[in-house]
């Protein structure tokens, strides 16, 4: 990771004192590195008396990250929207953290470029919407969100370098949101990463517990819906091109959500023919798509090109609209197929 700039790093220090009033935002189907980046830095700055400091998120968190965001104070959006509203256009300091551009969170996004508070990003997204914040830390070489907050917090003069002056949770949420983004170091890993995990383990981070919360209680349900979508709706298009469609029956009749289905893109990866793994699914009308590449293929340009997305190299996500890209959902998987060949047939071609 290049260094953070000290001038940057002053600015926040002196935005953090100077403010009082704090809302932090986190993007919208929240995953584990929004939700424990958010956490760890609401944490960080309640812990200076006199400060208020609220996470909004666009939608609720899944349950499966219940453990990091119950009983703090977190707000749906989706079910206040009126209070999300005042209190974006209220407070002093809005916090962006794990996306790059306001339209990621959505319903929110006109909220949040109307507001007059000041405004800081920290990102690991390719692409950040920089001209939107005043304070901008975006990185592409780092795990995660958390990585990059966790290095932000720690060059702050109040912390000075010293792990232990960050908040317990704070250590312990940086350490979740980075175990969650690097699918448990399986992929996104850099030098700094394991420097991060090795002085928070000094700091005392229990590494079990979050093992066993993050990956060690799923319900038998999602085992279950993962054979059947493995075993029955796992395609492999041409050119090694996984594909794997859930509609929102299916969902239904194995009665799990969207949470438990994280990970299940990565899966497909394990075959030595499979180049990227596409995971879509149906919700409320619209067809989600994770996308996950190995190095050599770009997941970011599929997701950009052909699904209104992007996110990283080699894992991004994405959408495909109903009526405007397919006129129904039983249209998605022909859909899919079809950007996947145009893309190949585009990444084999003179020009590249
Ligand atoms: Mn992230």
């Amino acid at each position: 990771m290049r260094s953070i700039d000290a001038n940057d790093i002053s600015a926040l220090a002196g935005l953090l004192q100077s403010c009082s009033d704090f809302v932090i935002v986190i993007h919208t189907h929240p995953d584990g590195d929004a939700v424990g980046s958010g956490c760890a830095l609401q944490e960080f700055i309640a812990s200076v008396p006199g400060k208020k400091v609220r996470v909004i998120t666009p939608d609720a968190p899944p349950f499966t990250l219940d453990f990091l965001c119950e009983g703090r104070d977190f707000l749906d959006a989706s079910a206040k929207p009126a209070e999300a509203a005042a209190l974006i256009a209220g407070c002093d300091a809005l916090i962006c953290l794990d996306f790059n551009a306001f339209r990621r969170t959505e319903g929110l996004a006109p909220l949040l470029a109307a507001s007059p508070a000041r405004k800081v990003l920290i990102d690991h997204h390719l692409n950040p919407e920089r001209d939107a914040f005043e304070l901008c830390f975006s990185c592409t070489e780092v795990s995660s969100a958390c990585e990059l907050l966790y290095e932000v917090l720690k060059a702050l003069p109040q912390v000075g370098g010293d792990v232990c002056k960050l908040p317990p949770f704070s250590r312990y949420a940086l350490m979740t949101g980075m175990t969650t983004d690097t699918n448990n170091f399986a992929n996104s890993v850099y030098p700094g990463t394991l420097r991060m995990a090795g002085e928070l383990l000094q700091a005392g981070v229990d590494r079990d517990d979050i093992l066993d919360r993050l990956y060690r209680q799923d319900r038998p349900q999602k085992l279950h819906a993962f054979a059947d979508l493995l075993g029955s709706h796992l395609e492999i298009l041409p050119g090694g091109i996984a594909c794997i469609y859930m509609s929102e029956a299916m969902k239904a009749a194995y009665g799990i959500s969207e949470g438990e289905t994280e990970g299940l893109v990565n899966i497909p990866l394990s075959l030595a023919e499979v180049r990227m793994s596409i995971f879509a699914r149906e919700e409320n009308g619209v067809i989600r798509v994770s996308l996950r590449s190995k190095p050599g293929l770009s997941a970011n340009e599929l997701a950009a090109r052909f699904f209104h997305g992007g996110g990283h190299t080699l894992a991004s996500g994405g959408k495909i609209f109903i009526p405007d890209d397919i006129s129904s959902e039983s249209g998605a998987r022909d859909y899919i197929a079809a950007a996947a060949a145009r893309f190949l047939q585009d990444e084999g071609g003179p020009e590249k």
